[in-house]
């Protein structure tokens, strides 16, 4: 039987099913659900990168046997953070260890302990350059975006890349079986150019394709379920609305997320962070996007009332999910973001928790 229908009926049709294949696992997705309820209720989770792998005088990767039961946030506050951010960069080469000596194995049980206890895991990944062979900073060459992309002298060996991640990810399993989710954010900071998939190293389009192939090839090919994708531009001073160019699109984004950091400028960085937030809260607003602050700190954190002084006023009016600080390098004495027992501003991250609601576990 033919169906008689008018042609606007068939393009209608056509549409939706063309979206629906389309569509991002946000509406059903676990991690955007609740990062989404974070947002309205005013109540943003906080994160830390390589919380539990490590902390500003300790290191469970040189701990035989570590439980990774430690974790500088729980020291000062009594609480681990709802967020616990990993970086990849490393499993790209198939290596033991990621970029920062985090053994990746026990990154894995780090990220299932943290998912039983009811937490979030984030994926950052400072990957290396596949064209040179440097690192992901590695900035000597505007071709490399386009070298990955179908039909480019790398392409082959970046599905191979793209391969080691999804395994990972897809080794990630709670008690139950059941695939453990994560929130990806890669591609980040894209708005600078520190990174070879940055603004000046590549144009919008190939940014775009290079997102979408990540996605397709994580999320259609190797079936990774429950995923949520946070796209994290960086604050520039000028031109910072001309990121928006390079958005892969709705149906590949869950969360609009911040990176900016502080520095002892404190009015400088609260003007930074309510120029960048307002600029992506209207983003967010148009697209149906959830608005976060995919990184954030003052390394050393030598102000004792940064976070009720300072972090507080730069987020307070905006329906912010999740703000995460940077790590606590157990090698760098002076790099770290977020208090240790003893610190300066231990006593007033524990205030800002309690005080700002700020959601921990
Ligand atoms: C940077 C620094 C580096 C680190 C990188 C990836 O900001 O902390 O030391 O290698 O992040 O984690």
């Amino acid at each position: 039987m033919i169906l008689k229908l008018k042609p606007e009926t068939w393009l209608a049709a056509a549409c939706a099913i063309v979206l629906a294949a389309c569509k991002p696992a946000a509406p059903e997705n676990g991690i955007a659900a609740t990062l989404a309820s974070a947002a309205s209720a005013g109540t943003p989770l906080y994160g830390h990168q390589d919380d539990l792998m490590y902390g500003h005088a300790w290191n469970a990767n040189l701990e035989p046997g570590a439980d990774l039961t430690r974790s500088d946030v729980k020291d000062v506050c009594g609480h681990y953070p709802a967020i616990l951010g990993l970086d990849m960069g490393g499993i790209e080469l198939g290596a033991t260890k990621n970029l920062d000596g985090n053994d990746f194995a026990l990154m894995r049980k780090a990220a299932v302990a943290h998912h039983a206890r009811g937490g979030i895991v984030s994926l950052s990944w400072h990957l290396r350059n596949p064209l040179t062979g440097g690192d992901a900073w590695d900035v000597s060459s505007k071709q490399v975006v386009s070298s990955v992309l179908p039909g480019g002298e790398r392409h082959e060996l970046f599905v191979l890349w793209m391969d080691r991640l999804a395994d990972w990810i897809l080794s990630l399993k709670a008690e139950d079986g059941s695939q453990v989710p994560v929130l990806f954010r890669p591609w980040h900071e894209h708005s600078g150019s520190w990174f070879w998939w940055g603004r000046d190293l590549c144009t919008a389009e190939e940014y775009n394709a290079l997102w979408q192939m990540t996605f397709y090839h994580l999320v259609r090919e190797r079936g990774i379920e429950g995923m949520a994708w946070a796209i994290s531009p960086n604050y520039m001073t000028q031109d910072f609305g001309q990121w928006e160019a390079r958005y892969p699109g709705d149906a590949y984004v869950d969360v609009v997320g911040l990176d900016c950091y502080a520095s002892p400028d404190r009015e400088g960085y609260i003007r930074q962070m309510h120029a960048g937030l307002a600029s992506l809260q209207r983003f967010c607003e148009v697209h149906g996007k959830i608005l976060a602050v995919t990184e954030t700190g003052l390394e050393s954190l030598p102000d004792p009332r940064w976070w009720t002084g300072t972090l507080s006023e730069a987020i307070r009016d905006f329906p912010v999910s999740y703000v995460l600080t940077w790590r606590n390098a157990s090698d760098r004495p002076t790099h770290f973001y977020a208090p240790f027992t003893g610190q300066a501003s231990a006593e007033d991250f524990a205030a800002w928790i309690r005080n700002d609601r700020i959601t921990v576990l």
